[in-house]
């Protein structure tokens, strides 16, 4: 018998009640560009990431006088000063603060894997970091994408093959579902060019009419930061180990 930690893919969050309970550990992924972001945010020194579903909640923290960020499709809401581009995170002013967010779907995720006994951030911008974490823990992984309003998309796909194909590769992880395979032969076609994979995909696309390619260039760009961001009670932190 194979008593290996298994990782798996949940390609969109209404199929989440499908795999919740094979995982100890779940990665909520929105590569574009919710859990960029807010990796984005803690490696410039954010201390806090309070992820809520929705507009109202965030004008609540708003009215509590916390920082807040709301995006919806794509854009800022009327009212807020941030919304979901990382470059928004980049300032010093950001730094020992506690940042509110919500997005149309990455925060949603975030909040369908609450009761998750273990819940983390993944993305391609801390994609070694976040698997490495994974590798030590050796738990059950699911790799939860964010997708679009529910719909497959094929950036958090990407990145959860390639988070899987790192834990696999270790020896110490194991696959059973066809999901997974899907994710890690998708991730090994657009591991040389992400940018040229993902060309006509529908959040690329639809990010771009936004005039949004550097927030896409930057979101694909592997790498970047070490930070793995972990869920305590309601909140997130910075894990170190
Ligand atoms: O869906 C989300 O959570 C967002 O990342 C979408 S967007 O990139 O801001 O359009």
């Amino acid at each position: 018998m194979d008593n290996r930690p298994t990782v798996e893919v949940c390609f969109t969050p209404n199929l989440y009640p499908l795999h919740m309970d094979d995982a100890d550990v779940v990665v909520v992924i929105d590569v574009l560009r919710a859990t960029s972001a807010i990796c984005t945010a803690f490696a410039n020194g954010v201390d806090k990431v309070i992820p809520v579903s929705t507009v109202e909640e965030a004008i609540e923290y708003k009215q509590k006088g916390y920082l807040v960020a709301a995006e919806r499709k794509g854009q800022v809401v009327d009212g807020f000063q941030f919304g979901n581009s990382p470059y928004s995170y980049m300032g010093k002013e950001l730094k020992g603060k506690t940042l509110v967010i919500t997005t149309t779907n990455g925060t949603k995720a975030f909040h369908t894997a609450r009761k998750a006994k273990e819940v983390v951030i993944g993305s391609l911008i801390n994609l070694d970091a976040v698997s490495n974490f994974l590798i030590k823990k050796k738990k059950n992984v699911l790799l939860l994408a964010s997708g679009w309003q529910n719909k497959f998309c094929l950036e958090d796909t990407i990145c959860a093959g390639a988070i899987a194909e790192q834990l696999i590769n270790t020896g110490d992880f194991r696959s059973v579902q066809d999901s997974s395979i899907a994710a890690k032969y998708l991730y090994l076609s657009a591991k040389e060019n992400y940018l040229g994979y993902l060309k006509s995909s529908s959040h690329r696309r639809r990010l771009k009419k936004l005039n949004l390619n550097e927030d896409i260039k930057y979101c694909l760009t592997p790498n970047q930061t070490d930070v793995v961001p972990i869920r305590k009670g309601n909140y997130l932190v910075n894990y170190k180990a």
